[in-house]
């Protein structure tokens, strides 16, 4: 940006500080811009804030440290240490018994004790056997520590100020208890950056600014001669986080407009189903794997759902007998109506399209998006709660190639490129299943499954069209889509991720 816009763009305030170095190649402090610019310091300061912000000064943030004397410590200047106090009594005496000797230094037995203890460590005086004697005659010297108590006594000092022998005896009295205070003092001071030196040659110009165009300055024409300042479109701002749908909800829409789009229509089921549907319906068998407690939530209230009162359930009892009039051999076992009648958690949406598949005829074209509960070991990619979006395509001529291009439609619409791979589901005959490479884990992650539904299926339902079908993850799609490495993450509302999702448009980050 040119530099007179940038002058243009400055505060009266920000050019306020900017003219106080005009006379001066040395970092200022605020008070002194204050006074030289007749400003309050917190306009200075804020001023000062906005120049920093574009790089035209800079603020150097120091720390002092000041040394006082304590109330105690202000006594012990005036009336000298208790080991003075001690050694000057020693000094007349020669040698004394240890409470005796504080009782004529008049000092408590406390202090005694610590003055004892530093005619020690400095080498004053001995103590044997309770009585203590000067090492030497006559009065020692004044140590350094004393003559800092002095120095102190005339006001606070900085250690920094103060030579090597007077700077280990301010440890030393830093180190006894309660003598002196250290009191910590943030001063700022402002040094113009060459950048704000060269705005500065270019020369500021102080004018008086107009804040708002009036209708008296629009009537006049006065507005022709005011000054006003320009708008610094790359000021700082605040970040605002406005209030979002949730990515896995959004992906769900997506899907949802992807299918609607396509021509399917919407449908439902209950979340609380019977084994009937999820299972039976399915041509899965009674004594089927997935349909063992540990895989499947079983409902304890209510422990039993209603069964269809026409003669679906017969038929479907047939067929897993004996294979009805399908032609197939059926599963050969006795089929228990009590154990079609159990409650459970969906284990899959594919119960919707059996249930659709009774209420509408071919041809036809249904999408359903629903929540599915398994007993599962919680990984990285397996959740006991998850979604999938199902699917069914039936009609005179619909096969199974048909359905890898659906599903290969689908999947390019949401930014993906699946291989399928052969696969067994009890209800379908071709199978598949399809994949997407994760490079992070450098393994294939399942997402779905699909194929043709078997006639043992079909028939009991009265579809006499082929019927495609699939049933798809959609918080897998959405971990390859919002590039999250683990499938938790969609529910741990982490506002720290979801804040920098995008509010519209592409999940992709
Ligand atoms: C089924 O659920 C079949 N009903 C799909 C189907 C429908 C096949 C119609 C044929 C015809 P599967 O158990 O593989 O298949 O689950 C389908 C997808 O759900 C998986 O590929 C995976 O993406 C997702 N999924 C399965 N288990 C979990 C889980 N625990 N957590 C998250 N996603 C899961």
């Amino acid at each position: 940006m040119d530099t007179d816009r940038i002058i243009d763009q400055l505060h009266i305030y920000e050019k306020k500080v900017l003219k106080a170095f005009e006379d001066s190649d040395r970092p200022l402090k605020p008070e002194e811009i204050a006074e030289s610019q007749e400003m309050d310091i917190k306009s200075v300061m804020s001023a000062v804030g906005a120049l920093e912000s574009r790089g035209f000064v800079r603020v150097i943030k120091d720390v002092q440290e000041y040394v006082s004397l304590t109330d105690d410590g202000r006594v012990y200047a005036e009336e000298g240490l208790p080991e003075r106090r001690l050694i000057e009594v020693l000094a007349g005496e020669g040698e004394l018994d240890v409470s005796e000797l504080a009782e004529r230094a008049g000092l408590d037995r406390k202090e005694s004790g610590i003055g004892i203890g530093w005619l020690m460590r400095k080498g004053w005086a001995k103590i044997d056997d309770g009585r203590v004697s000067p090492v030497q005659e006559g009065t020692p010297g004044r140590g350094a520590d004393e003559e800092l108590l002095q120095i102190l006594l005339r006001g606070p000092v900085r250690p920094d100020e103060l030579d090597d022998r007077l700077r280990a005896a301010y440890r030393d009295l830093a180190g006894r208890k309660g003598i002196i205070d250290i009191r910590k003092v943030k001063s700022h001071t402002i040094e113009l950056t060459p950048e704000g030196r060269r705005l500065l040659e270019r020369g500021v110009e102080i004018v008086e600014e107009a804040t708002q165009l009036t209708h008296e300055h629009l009537k006049t024409g006065k507005w022709r001669e005011l000054h006003y300042r320009g708008y610094n479109v790359d000021a700082e701002y605040p970040m605002v986080y406005p209030g979002k749908i949730h990515p896995l909800r959004r992906i769900i829409n997506e899907i949802r407009s992807i299918f609607l789009a396509l021509g399917f229509t919407e449908s439902r089921g209950p979340v609380v189903e019977s084994a009937f549907w999820n299972f039976d319906c399915l041509f899965q068998p009674q004594d089927h794997a997935a349909r063992e407690m540990q895989d499947t939530f079983y409902v304890k209230n209510p422990p039993f759902a209603q069964l269809p009162t026409d003669d679906l359930v017969g038929r479907v009892q047939s067929v897993h007998e004996d294979g009805g009039s399908t032609g197939s051999e059926g599963w050969q076992y006795e089929w228990d109506v009590d154990v079609a009648r159990q409650s459970v958690l969906r284990t899959h949406t594919t119960c919707v399209s059996a249930r659709f598949l009774t209420e509408n005829r071919p041809p036809l074209k249904m999408f359903s998006v629903g929540r599915v509960f398994r007993r599962e070991t919680i990984t990285y990619k397996h959740l006991p709660e998850f979604h999938q979006v199902e699917g069914i395509v039936a009609g005179e001529d619909v096969n199974f190639r048909n359905l890898l291009g659906i599903l290969r439609e689908f999947y390019r619409k949401l930014g993906f490129r699946v291989r399928f791979r052969p696969a067994y589901f009890p209800y379908t005959y071709l199978s598949t299943e399809c994949e997407i490479y994760l490079p992070d884990k450098k393994s294939w992650i399942e997402l779905g499954g699909a194929g043709m539904f078997r006639p043992e299926v079909l028939e009991p339902l009265g579809v006499e069209t082929p019927v495609a079908a699939f049933g798809l993850g959609i918080e897998r799609l959405a971990m390859i889509r919002l590039d999250i490495r683990d499938i938790r993450q969609l529910y741990q509302s982490d506002l720290g991720w979801l804040r920098k999702l995008p509010v519209t448009g592409d999940l992709q980050l």
